[in-house]
């Protein structure tokens, strides 16, 4: 789980606009669009039930603590894409206290492991890993020439990002490669998935750049910076990157940027709110 910094969080307010673009233009969606897609809800539905949905993030000071900008950020996240929100005036209990007597439909919150919503009405709990991975994996559908489906899928990173990204893949029927620096970490999620989904999981045990080869659509969901040499993105078809920061050089970012997507925030607290929805 990579903990964000206010390095990473602050330039996102001012370019949800930009990102919006840049997403229409390689999958034909908005970040609520894709969002819809990924959680399986109707957008025309959801943009109608966004203005008059509260929701409230709250400050969480356990652990490392407050991350600046991160509460803000969410919450400007969530006004950009049409719903009610805004930051709780008191963080942790009092937040929760304050969310329930002031009506809110819904809050977000994250301590240093979890990143969770809540639906105060009907009890719905989404998180944050969960839905970025199944967020991103559909976005990559959207991405590549003819979808995923029958393509083989390398996905790095076998923490909860990568594994809801394998289940969204094998979902869309692509064919997920998993690989993790942990060897027991990718043999235990191919046993999951094959047992859970009956699919077809290729083990990747070798170097993941060394896999590439055999991959043409890949999912970053690791913490690594600068694993995938420059000179093996030839082949690949449409990558996109979850994980913080993303597996790429500068120079890598420059050429796969036509087919890259990668946020650290943006979609998956798009996907959250969505998935809140009833
Ligand atoms: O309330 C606060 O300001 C802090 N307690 C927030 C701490 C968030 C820690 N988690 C992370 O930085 C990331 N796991 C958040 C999600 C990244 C996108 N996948």
């Amino acid at each position: 789980m990579t903990r964000l910094t206010t390095k990473d969080i602050s330039p996102i307010r001012d370019r949800l606009a930009d990102y919006d673009r840049e997403l229409t233009q390689k999958t034909g969606l908005t970040m609520l669009g894709l969002a819809c897609h990924a959680m399986g809800k109707d957008l025309d539905a959801v943009i109608q039930r966004a203005g008059s949905f509260s929701i409230q993030v709250i400050p969480n000071t356990s652990g490392q603590g407050i991350i600046s900008d991160f509460c803000t950020t969410v919450s400007a996240i969530l006004t950009y894409l049409g719903f009610k929100s805004r930051v709780a005036s008191e963080s942790d209990v009092a937040g929760f206290a304050h969310a329930f007597t002031s009506n809110a439909d819904a809050v977000m919150t994250a301590d240093d492991l979890t990143f969770a919503g809540f639906n105060l009405h009907t009890r719905k709990v989404t998180d944050n890993s969960a839905v970025t991975g199944w967020v991103f994996a559909s976005a990559l559908d959207r991405m590549v020439h003819g979808g995923i489906a029958g393509k083989k899928v390398l996905i790095a990173g076998c923490g909860p990002v990568g594994e809801a990204a394998a289940r969204q893949v094998i979902d869309i029927r692509g064919i997920p490669g998993v690989y993790d620096l942990d060897a027991d970490k990718s043999g235990a999620l191919a046993a999951r998935l094959s047992n859970d989904l009956g699919s077809e999981v290729i083990t990747v045990d070798t170097d993941p750049a060394a896999a590439l080869g055999s991959f043409s659509c890949v999912i970053d969901a690791t913490p690594a910076s600068e694993w995938i040499p420059d000179s093996l993105l030839g082949p690949i078809a449409a990558m996109t990157a979850p994980g913080v920061p993303p597996g790429l050089s500068e120079t890598g970012r420059d050429i796969m940027e036509p087919r890259l997507i990668h946020d650290k925030l943006e979609l998956g607290v798009a996907a959250m709110a969505v998935d809140l929805i009833p």
